[in-house]
């Protein structure tokens, strides 16, 4: 009898490595726990006293504070998990959760990484050949070839005038803002593309770029979706990303307002088309611009996101779980059909940063007090007596709300802010706060430039 891929899952892992800090260190903690699995914390000097360290089942200082030596280290991170006993390694978000060739050393002694494989974490991270995958499966991407631009200046010149300006240079070794340059017009183009493949070959060690259409007042939203190693893909809905500063997202929701079902439904499909296409396992997070009713593809995610409870309050699923069980060799448990939405989420990224150089804080907090009524979840590892240290991002908590409606969830938001007190250091609370009050924002009419705006009128009132 051949096994069952259920079967085949079993024992492929008891115990996994959890190799980041923070807030999602402890949430990725509580979901090995609720799968029965052990959790292997590691640390930095740093984060010795850190509060999800103490509840782990092992806890391994791995280096010094500096992420390079610690986070970063792969050595390290690999020689704690063959000490600790771990047959898999969760890399969280940021750190080493989209380096394919950690992906690769991983699998490669003989462990499990819960992420893509590091083919498809290579595909997405060359921005080029990841826009030729998506085109290929169908999925609507920005105007513009799926190729590197030439050397040759006036096939440049052509494909530049073909799209129409203005135009956006980006490197194919960039993402998430690096590495970019808008071109307003012809007289500008050559200057531009110097200067990014320069910035590109000392940033990214490739010179190669390519060329999009440039939208001017777009919104930021991603579509989440999750497979398994079987041929079963579902996506999990959509997500408004747009508040964000200087590439940094502030506030996120779930669903993105005002956009219909039967316009995202199409965009959603083609995506589990495109994962299916691939062979994607695990979770990901299509990104796309939203700009007069259409959607553009611009880059895909091969991790799991900072956001991602907006997305679990909205469908019921446990993404992290999901994926964790996805890289056990597990079936999909749920099917599109299963997939229904409900209600109305917001983010708010609690940082500890001063409020107006936006300048990390460190210290210790002396006094904390945390929202708890129903439909608010704080992921956070803080507590009173924490020190916030200033090695690493400034992220210390996420207030989530979930409600029928989305006016409902901005009312909720407004109390679990209300609700929240931090004392010791600075935090973006009261910018939060202020930020909850604004009518355009309660009216969902918001892009990608909003915030910044924002920002500046109220420095000049
Ligand atoms: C763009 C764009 C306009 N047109 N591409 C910035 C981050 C990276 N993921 C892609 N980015 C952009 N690509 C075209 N063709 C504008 C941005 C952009 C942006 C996108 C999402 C969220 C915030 C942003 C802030 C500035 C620029």
């Amino acid at each position: 009898m051949p096994e069952t891929p259920e079967q085949s899952a079993a024992g492929r892992f008891d115990t996994v490595l959890i190799a980041n800090r923070g807030e999602i260190a402890a949430r990725i903690q509580h979901a090995c726990r609720e799968l029965g699995l052990k959790a292997v914390a590691i640390c930095s000097e740093a984060d010795k006293e850190a509060p999800y360290g103490s509840t782990a089942d092992s806890f391994i200082c791995i280096g010094p504070s500096s992420a390079a030596k610690s986070y970063l280290n792969q050595d390290a991170i690999l020689l704690a998990a063959r000490l600790a006993g771990a047959g898999a390694i969760h890399p969280g978000y940021g750190f080493l959760s989209e380096n394919a060739a950690f992906a690769d050393a991983v699998e490669k002694a003989g462990l499990i990484f819960i992420g893509p494989t590091a083919s498809s974490i290579a595909t997405m991270g060359d921005k080029i050949s990841a826009k030729r995958a998506m085109m290929t499966a169908g999925v609507p991407c920005v105007p513009g070839p799926d190729t590197a631009l030439p050397d040759d200046p006036a096939t440049i010149g052509r494909i530049a005038l073909e799209i129409g300006y203005p135009v956006i240079i980006k490197a194919a070794g960039g993402g998430g803002g690096r590495g970019m340059r808008v071109v307003p017009k012809a007289d500008v183009l050559h200057e531009a593309i110097a200067l990014t493949r320069e910035e590109a070959r000392k940033a990214f060690g490739s010179p190669s770029l390519y060329m999009e259409k440039f939208l001017e007042h777009p919104r930021h939203i991603e579509i989440q979706v999750i497979c398994d190693d079987h041929g079963n893909a579902v996506w999990l809905g959509h997500r408004d990303c747009s508040m964000q500063r200087r590439h940094q997202k502030v506030v996120e929701e779930a669903p993105a307002p005002g956009i219909a079902p039967d316009i995202i439904q199409p965009v959603g499909l083609a995506c589990v088309e495109a994962c299916l296409q691939i062979g994607y396992r695990g979770v990901g997070t299509f990104e796309f611009l939203y700009e007069d009713g259409a959607f553009y593809f611009i880059e895909m995610n091969t991790r799991l996101q900072v956001e991602h409870p907006v997305t679990e309050m909205t469908s019921g699923v446990d993404i992290v779980q999901a994926q964790i069980r996805a890289a056990q060799g597990h079936v999909l448990d749920l099917t599109q059909g299963d997939v229904t939405c409900e209600g109305h989420s917001f983010e708010c990224r609690i940082n500890a940063e001063d409020p107006e150089t936006f300048l990390p804080s460190a210290g210790v907090v002396t006094h904390l007090a945390l929202p708890a009524e129903p439909g608010i979840r704080v992921d956070t590892h803080i507590h009173a007596g924490y020190k916030v240290s200033p090695y690493y991002d400034s992220l210390i908590a996420k207030l989530i709300v979930h409600a029928p409606t989305r006016a409902e969830a901005m009312a909720r938001m407004r109390e679990a802010l209300a609700g929240t007190e931090i004392e010791g250091i600075s935090t973006n609370i009261p910018f939060l706060r202020a930020l909850f009050e604004d009518d355009a924002f309660a009216r969902g009419e918001t892009d990608i430039h909003y915030l910044e705006q924002w920002l500046k009128l109220r420095r000049a009132a």
